[in-house]
C-alpha cells in the first residue's frame, strides 16, 4: 500500500488506472435473480458466462478518514429487454455519500432508500453524481457499444450492503426504451428477486 501521496493516469482509450491494485470482474453468474428475464438470462449463460463490468481499485485502509477510489466499467449489452448493470448495493454504513465522475458512455445510476424512495440519473461524459446517504445505487450501461465508465470515491469505513439488493432487486428496472434512449419501469419482483 501506498505511503506517500500519489497521482495516477487514466489512458484515453481505456480509462484504466495505471499502478491499480485490484482488479474485479463481474459476470453473468454473478447477477443470479437480478435480471427479470430468466429464460434470457439462462439461454445468454448457456452460451458464455460473458463479462458485464469491471473495477478497478487503489487499496486504501477501510477506515473512517480514507476515501477509497478507483474506476468501474460496464459493459454493453441487455439480457432480454434490460441493459447490463452492477450489482448495486447499499453501505453497510447506511449514512455514507459516494461521488461518481462519468468519463465515457451513456448510462443511469438507479438509487433506492430503505423507505422506499427512488431516483434515476443519467451518467454521461463530464456529469458528477452525488449518491447521497442512505441510497442504494446500481450503474446500468444504456449506451448501444461503448463501455460506460466512472470514477468513483466513498469514505473508507463504508462497507458494502450487497444483501439486501440480492435478496429483494431493486424496485425500478432499466430497460430498452425503443425509440428513447431507454425506459423505467416497475420491478415486479421486487421483494423477492432471488427466489
Ligand atoms: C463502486 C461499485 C462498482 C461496482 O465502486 O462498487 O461500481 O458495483 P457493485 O459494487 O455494485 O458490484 C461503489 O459504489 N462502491 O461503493
Ligand atoms: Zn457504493
Amino acid at each position: 500500500m501506498r505511503t506517500e501521496p500519489y497521482t495516477f493516469g487514466l489512458p484515453s482509450g481505456t480509462f484504466i488506472p495505471e499502478n491499480y491494485d485490484n482488479h474485479i470482474e463481474r459476470r453473468l453468474t454473478d447477477m443470479k435473480g437480478q435480471y427479470l428475464d430468466q429464460d434470457a438470462y439462462r439461454a445468454m449463460l448457456d452460451q458464455k458466462d460473458t463479462l458485464l463490468y469491471e473495477v478497478y481499485e487503489f487499496k486504501r485502509p477501510e477506515v473512517a478518514g480514507e476515501l477509497l477510489h478507483g474506476i468501474s466499467i460496464v459493459h454493453p449489452g441487455k439480457v432480454g429487454s434490460e441493459y447490463f448493470m452492477t450489482k448495486g448495493h447499499f453501505h453497510s454504513v447506511l449514512e455514507t455519500g459516494e461521488i461518481y465522475y462519468c468519463l465515457q458512455g451513456q448510462g443511469v445510476m438507479v438509487m433506492e432508500t430503505p423507505e422506499g424512495e427512488w431516483a434515476v440519473e443519467e451518467l454521461r461524459p463530464g456529469r458528477v453524481l452525488y449518491v447521497l446517504p442512505r441510497w442504494a445505487h446500481r450503474s446500468v450501461n444504456t449506451g448501444q457499444d461503448e463501455d460506460l465508465i466512472t470514477f468513483f470515491v466513498y469514505p473508507g469505513d463504508a462497507g458494502h450492503d450487497y444483501g439486501t439488493i440480492e435478496q429483494k432487486g431493486f424496485r425500478k428496472l432499466i430497460v430498452d426504451g425503443g425509440d428513447e434512449a431507454f425506459s423505467v419501469i416497475d420491478n415486479p419482483r421486487w421483494g423477492n428477486a432471488d427466489s
